[in-house]
């Protein structure tokens, strides 16, 4: 069961930097470093709480992204944002490294709610970070405790702050296939582009790539890399509002897009993972920073 029924927050401040991670979404909302400071955003407007999903951070989509594959689906990005998870374990190593796990099942959700009936399995989620200074790892492994196979979607919805957003390129993503969701895109629709070059930013971007390989972020105004290396994720969403989108969201602040890219490991639409009884999957990244 959940154990409580109030958001709260493990946070730490060591050696290796200041971490927080909040129980409502398992959400990750801090991770600062001595060398690089935050290198996460959050919205100063977030709201924050059970059922209000946090503006920045990394929030978690699942068990459906968006809409769902199939559109239609409410709320969007899923019901595990919204929801408290069980706190499993929490510990610092000797240099201020730290690891903190989370849980959710079905059993978490009471009968009579209705998110339990959005995704009726019996699933169980186990959710893992680990902080160190130069790196952020996390894994997000979701079981089959049924009889019966089911399919779900996923996403680490990570807000990278960077200095400028117009200042801001993406590489590893030359080349592949993306759908284009940005209703101000000229080329918005449901057929496949072709990545050319890095990703830069002039306007309004929500692509979602079929990749599964490697990205990096160059965040030239902080003159800092994030390296963006993930297994069991054959998606890759890229989004930033840009100035338009973001006047119309009250928890953005108007010039809040310039300081973000969301970069997000996932599995969605086509990329959909369908689970056997008994079966394990695992979507794992890490976010490395260096100096650029
Ligand atoms: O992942 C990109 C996206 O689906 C965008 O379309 C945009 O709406 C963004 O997520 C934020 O979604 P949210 O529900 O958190 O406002």
């Amino acid at each position: 069961m959940t154990g409580t029924d109030t958001d709260q927050i493990q946070r730490v401040v060591s050696p290796s930097g200041v971490f927080a991670v909040h129980s409502a979404g398992a959400h990750v909302t801090q991770w600062e470093t001595p060398e690089h400071g935050p290198l996460i955003f959050v919205s100063e407007k977030s709201g924050y709480g059970l059922g209000t999903p946090i503006r920045g951070g990394i929030p978690l989509c699942f068990p459906w992204f968006g809409a769902g594959a199939s559109g239609g689906k409410s709320p969007k990005h899923g019901f595990a944002r919204l929801v408290n998870w069980r706190l499993v374990s929490e510990s610092e190593n000797s240099i201020g490294d730290w690891t903190v796990s989370f849980a959710l099942s079905n059993e978490d959700l009471s009968n009579e709610d209705p998110k339990a009936t959005l995704f009726p399995h019996p699933f169980e989620a186990a959710y893992t970070t680990t902080f160190t200074a130069t790196s952020l790892t996390a894994s997000l492994e979701v079981t089959n405790r049924g009889t019966e196979p089911f399919t779900f979607e996923e996403a680490l919805h990570t807000y990278f702050r960077v200095g400028d957003i117009r200042q801001t390129e993406i590489t590893g993503l030359e080349g592949a296939a993306y759908l284009d969701k940005a209703a101000s895109s000229p080329t918005a629709g449901d057929d496949p582009i072709y990545q050319e070059g890095p990703v830069t930013f002039n306007g309004e971007v929500d692509r979602i790539y079929s990749s599964r390989g490697t990205t990096t972020i160059i965040d030239k105004q902080n003159q800092r890399l994030i390296r963006i290396e993930k297994s069991h994720s054959k998606t890759t969403v890229v989004w930033n509002p840009w100035s338009e989108l973001a006047k119309g969201m009250s928890d953005l602040g108007d010039d809040e897009w310039t300081q973000f890219v969301c970069v997000e490991s996932a599995n969605a639409g086509d990329s959909a993972v369908t689970l056997s009884p008994g079966a394990t999957h695992t979507l794992r990244v890490t976010y490395t920073v260096t100096s650029a």
